[in-house]
């Protein structure tokens, strides 16, 4: 099997739920009845109740209404294929202006990691740093371990930093991962200064010329102060340690949270220096729309997509396999 196609048949059996209501109903809805207004209004209910976000099923049924008056759209079949098109679109190219105060221009969409670049002067290549937050429970740490395992497979040599000391057995369920996967974990007291975990691991990483820093964290909110603030913390302690670092900070949310992980990525969007979302538990529900709806407003992208509990469930978003497996029988 190629490359492409297996990551498209994982990612199938992670959206069974969502392929379940969304794309089946749509099916049901759409095929052998008579296209007109009716019918796409109907569409438009079952985007929404699937999680596709207002701003987003906006977008695909004021399309979707443009091209019937246009006559470009004829037969109900159509629509689905226009559908799938705009959904991918929309993947592509990331939100508009509307919806996201403050933001210029819609980034690109990049779902390529951020890498440490070698010293211009020594050709050595620093670790490269990703910090990891978002709320409790969001899958932080186990996006961790998946990551890790990620790049292992990848030949990459991997620290992990144990830096939740907040949240009891936290650091013990990372050291649990770090023995299955055989990666070393840096971690300080339990109640102590994650600050401090921050630097020994970044002072470590550097030591041992690792590839990839992973910093665990303490679940947080974005109305926590405190928190908010010891994660700033953490995040200089990185950048003086290691140039550039950290590269990407990642931002875990639980995709069966349904708007609320929107409201996180519009959140956080507007006020952290966040480069890359992990959606993560995306096998758990069947209102994955919410990544097209998070892809419309949020102007952070995508990055991986998490479809299960053990450490291969990872994918790297890619937003032409994610509308294949999507939309496919
Ligand atoms: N089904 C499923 N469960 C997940 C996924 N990611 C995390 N979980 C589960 O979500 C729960 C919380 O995860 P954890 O990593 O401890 O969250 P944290 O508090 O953000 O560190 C655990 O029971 C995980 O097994 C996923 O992609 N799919
Ligand atoms: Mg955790």
């Amino acid at each position: 099997m190629g490359f492409f196609s297996n990551i498209i048949s994982k990612l199938k059996d992670g959206l069974s739920k969502t392929r379940e209501t969304l794309v089946r109903g749509l099916k049901s809805l759409i095929l052998g009845r008579t296209l007109d207004d009716a019918l796409i209004e109907d569409v438009r209910r079952m985007l929404l109740e699937a999680d596709v976000g207002v701003e987003a099923t906006t977008r695909l049924i004021d399309s979707a209404k443009d091209d019937f008056n246009a006559g470009k759209l004829k037969e109900s079949k159509d629509l689905l294929e226009h559908l799938k098109r705009h959904v991918r679109e929309l993947l592509q190219q990331g939100p508009k202006q509307a919806g996201i105060p403050g933001e210029p221009e819609p980034r690109p969409l990049s779902t390529e990691l951020l890498v440490a670049k070698p010293d211009p002067a020594t050709g050595i290549k620093p670790p490269t740093v990703i910090l990891v937050t978002g709320i409790n429970g969001a899958g932080k740490t186990t996006s961790i371990a998946k990551l890790a395992a990620y790049f292992r497979r990848q030949e990459k040599k991997v620290l992990l930093a144990a830096c939740d000391t907040f949240r009891a057995g936290a650091v013990r369920q990372l050291e649990i991962w770090g023995e299955r996967l055989g990666v070393e974990v840096i971690k300080g007291q339990q109640g102590g200064d994650p600050a401090a975990v921050a630097f020994d691991a970044a002072k470590a990483a550097a030591a041992r010329a690792v590839d990839v820093l992973i910093v665990d964290t303490a679940g947080r909110l974005q109305t926590q102060d405190p928190l908010m603030r010891q994660l700033e913390k953490i995040y200089k302690v990185l950048g003086k340690q290691i140039p550039g670092a950290p590269h990407e900070t990642l931002l875990v949310l639980d995709a069966t949270t349904g708007q609320n992980a929107l409201r996180q990525a519009q959140e956080f969007s507007k006020s952290a220096p966040v480069t890359g979302i992990v959606l993560s538990k995306l096998d758990g529900t069947a209102k994955g729309g919410i990544i097209i709806a998070i892809r419309a407003v949020a102007s952070i992208p995508v990055k991986f997509v998490g479809t299960g509990e053990t450490p291969d469930d990872l994918q790297p978003f890619d937003p032409d396999s994610f509308v294949e497996a999507m939309f496919s029988e």
